[in-house]
C-alpha cells in the first residue's frame, strides 16, 4: 500500500485460496510485544452503511436478539410495539447504540481491552462521558510514558489521514483503531475494514462534517480529535501507579502536535519469519 497511511495499517503478507474461498494473511501487530495489553475503539459518529439503512427500511427485518440486548442495557427504551414483538431493526439498535456510548458524541467508542494481567473487559456499551473514557484510558495503560506514546502516535496518525489518498476517497464505517503497549512501547493501526468503501464518483467527504442521508460522511476525524483531546488531558494526570513511581515526569510540553517530553519513537515492526 503506497500511502500515507500504510504505517498504520497491518501489512500484507498474502492473500490464499482455501477450499474456493479467498483469504488474506495479515501481519501480526502483537508480535513485537510482550505480554501486551489490547484496546480496540471503533471510530466514528456512524457505525451503519447508508445502503444499510435503505436495506432495513425496505425488508424491516426484525431482529430478537438485538430486542434482548437493548432491554438489558434499558428495559424502558424499547417502544410499547417492540416489547410486543420482542424485536426491533438492526438500524433502530446501531443508532440507539451509538447514542447511548460515545458514537454519536465523540466519534468514537471503546469496544473493548484486554489488559496485561490477562482480564478482558467488554464491558463499555455505556461508557459515554469523556471522564468515564479518561478513566478507561487510565485503567489501559496506566504508565504516563506510554501515554504519551500513544498520543504522539495519535498526532501522527491524524496527519497521515489528512494527507492520504485513500482516506479521502473512502468511506469508513465500523472501522476500529487497535492500540496494542507492553512495558515499553505503544502502537495504534488501523483495523476492521469490511464496511469501508470507495465513495461514489463526485462524492467528497471530509470526516468531519455531520452526517445527512447521501453525503456519506463517517464522522472518523472528528474522533481522531476527541482521541487526542482525551489523551491529553489523561497525560497531563498521574495515575494511583505513577504516583508511587519516582520515575514519573510531569512537566510536558505540548508543541506543534508532538509530545516533547519523552523521546517520540517511530516503530520499526519487523514481520516474522514465516507470517
Ligand atoms: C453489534 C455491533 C456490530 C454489528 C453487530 C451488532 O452490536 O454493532 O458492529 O456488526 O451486528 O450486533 P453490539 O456491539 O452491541 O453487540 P456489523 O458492524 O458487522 O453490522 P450483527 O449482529 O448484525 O452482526
Amino acid at each position: 500500500m503506497n500511502d500515507k497511511l500504510s504505517h498504520f495499517v497491518p501489512k500484507l503478507i498474502r492473500s490464499i485460496e482455501l477450499d474456493g474461498e479467498c483469504y488474506v494473511e495479515l501481519q501480526d501487530l502483537l508480535a513485537n510485544f510482550e505480554n501486551a495489553s489490547v484496546m480496540d475503539v471503533k471510530m466514528g459518529c456512524r457505525t451503519y452503511e447508508e445502503r444499510e439503512l435503505d436495506c432495513a427500511l425496505r425488508e424491516s427485518k426484525l431482529r430478537h436478539d438485538m430486542y434482548d440486548k437493548m432491554v438489558e442495557i434499558d428495559e424502558n427504551e424499547p417502544t410499547a410495539n417492540e416489547k410486543t414483538l420482542r424485536a426491533i431493526t438492526k438500524p433502530r439498535y446501531m443508532i440507539w447504540r451509538e447514542t447511548v456510548s460515545s458514537t454519536a458524541s465523540l466519534g468514537f467508542r471503546v469496544e473493548g481491552m484486554r489488559l496485561q494481567d490477562g482480564s478482558v473487559d467488554k464491558n463499555f456499551k455505556t461508557t459515554k462521558d469523556e471522564e468515564q473514557i479518561a478513566e478507561a484510558f487510565m485503567r489501559f495503560a496506566s504508565s504516563k510514558k506510554i501515554r504519551l506514546k500513544y498520543l504522539n502516535r495519535l498526532y501522527d496518525l491524524r496527519r497521515a489521514l489528512m494527507q492520504s489518498k485513500f482516506f479521502i476517497s473512502h468511506e469508513l464505517i465500523g472501522s476500529s483503531l487497535l492500540f496494542v503497549h507492553d512495558n515499553n512501547e505503544a502502537g495504534i493501526w488501523l483495523i476492521d475494514f469490511a464496511k469501508t468503501h470507495l465513495l461514489p464518483d463526485n462524492t467528497k467527504v471530509t470526516h468531519r462534517r455531520k452526517w445527512e442521508l447521501g453525503n456519506h460522511e463517517d464522522g472518523y476525524l472528528i474522533g481522531v480529535d476527541n482521541l487526542i483531546r482525551i489523551f491529553e488531558t489523561t497525560t497531563s494526570r498521574t495515575s494511583e501507579r505513577e504516583s508511587t513511581d519516582r520515575g514519573s515526569t510531569n512537566q510536558i510540553h505540548y508543541q506543534q502536535d508532538r509530545v516533547e517530553t519523552y523521546e517520540p519513537s517511530y516503530l520499526a515492526f519487523r514481520i516474522p519469519a514465516g507470517k
